[in-house]
């Protein structure tokens, strides 16, 4: 991994319903991502936090996508700034943010590189299409877009898409009817809930680097949803038998002894849902281990 990190904020909450996703990125940075960051030895550029655009009442919900101009208008502008920060030639880090966020992330790093692979560690799919998704909630969706498939004021936000056979979903426990369906039809490699009580999490990982040996880059889209909602309480959408702090961290140093992760973004922290700052403080800890950090 290189030394040098970019670190964007996205206090995005457009993509869903629950004010105080926004303040995940002041969570984060608040239980110390940059000092321990520095403490590993990175040089770590902060490029603060991207204007996101207000809700607007008018626009409560068009054809099933709620905030739709907006969110488009604030995925321009994290596009725009991960590409600068890839032109510095540091590791992007973004921190959210509800997963909306995605759709401008992974429009600036799809386009810089000829094969990206993508870890959605995530308890749901987010691969809803406007007429499959049963909320119209755009955090919901952002790897359907990604894939080319959306409304195309979304999926026009990046020139290249993602490749099927390049995503690896691990946690997931609550996927929509439409979700299943496409994972299916697009044959999306997917560790369930079951896969990892099933393997344990040391073989999900080797699997998943299997499964993407080819790519060029990884890109890490860690929705703190993914883990168990008792030892992360402060997420929007938690969802029972979630992935434990102890099996997240071994996949964080797994994931930094192969050396390939290359851009990575943890969201959805909402700070009013949480105890304590607790769910920062293991989304700050999991970035450390991702980053390098040995227990000995
Ligand atoms: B998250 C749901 N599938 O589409 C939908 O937190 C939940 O980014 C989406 O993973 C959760 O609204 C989105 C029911
Ligand atoms: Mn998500
Ligand atoms: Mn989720
Ligand atoms: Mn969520």
């Amino acid at each position: 991994m290189m030394k040098k990190v970019s670190l964007l904020g996205v206090p995005m909450d457009l993509g869903q319903a629950r004010r105080g996703v926004d303040m995940g990125p002041s969570a984060m940075r608040y239980a110390g991502v940059i000092e321990r960051l520095e403490k590993l030895g990175y040089d770590v550029r902060d490029y603060g936090n991207v204007v996101v655009d207000e809700r607007s009442i008018e626009e409560a919900s068009h054809e099933n996508l709620k905030n739709l101009s907006a969110v488009v208008n604030t995925s321009i502008r994290i596009r725009e700034t991960v590409q600068q920060m890839i032109d510095d030639e540091a590791f992007p880090l973004l921190l959210g943010g509800d997963h909306s966020m995605s759709i401008g992330t992974l429009a600036a790093i799809t386009a810089r590189h000829e094969n990206l692979g993508v870890i959605w560690y995530d308890a749901h799919g987010d691969l809803n299409i406007p007429s499959t998704s049963p909320t119209g909630n755009i955090h919901g969706m952002p790897l359907a877009v990604n894939l080319g498939l959306g409304h195309e004021l979304l999926t026009n936000i990046g020139a290249k898409k993602l490749k099927p056979e390049n995503i690896v979903l691990i946690g997931s426990r609550d996927l929509d009817e439409g979700e299943r369906v496409l994972i299916k039809e697009l044959g999306i490699k997917v560790f369930t809930m079951h896969e990892v009580d099933m393997l344990g999490m040391a073989t999900v990982m080797e699997q998943t680097l299997q499964h993407l040996a080819h790519t060029d880059g990884i890109h890490l889209s860690l929705d703190l949803d993914g883990l168990d909602p008792m030892e992360c309480p402060g997420v929007g959408t938690p969802v029972l038998g979630g992935l434990t702090y102890r099996e997240s961290h071994l996949a964080m140093e797994l994931l930094a002894a192969s050396g390939r992760v290359t851009s990575a973004e943890f969201v959805e922290v909402n700070p009013i849902l949480d105890e304590r700052n607790k769910t920062a403080q293991v989304a700050v800890a999991l970035i450390a281990s991702l980053f390098g950090d040995q227990l000995l």
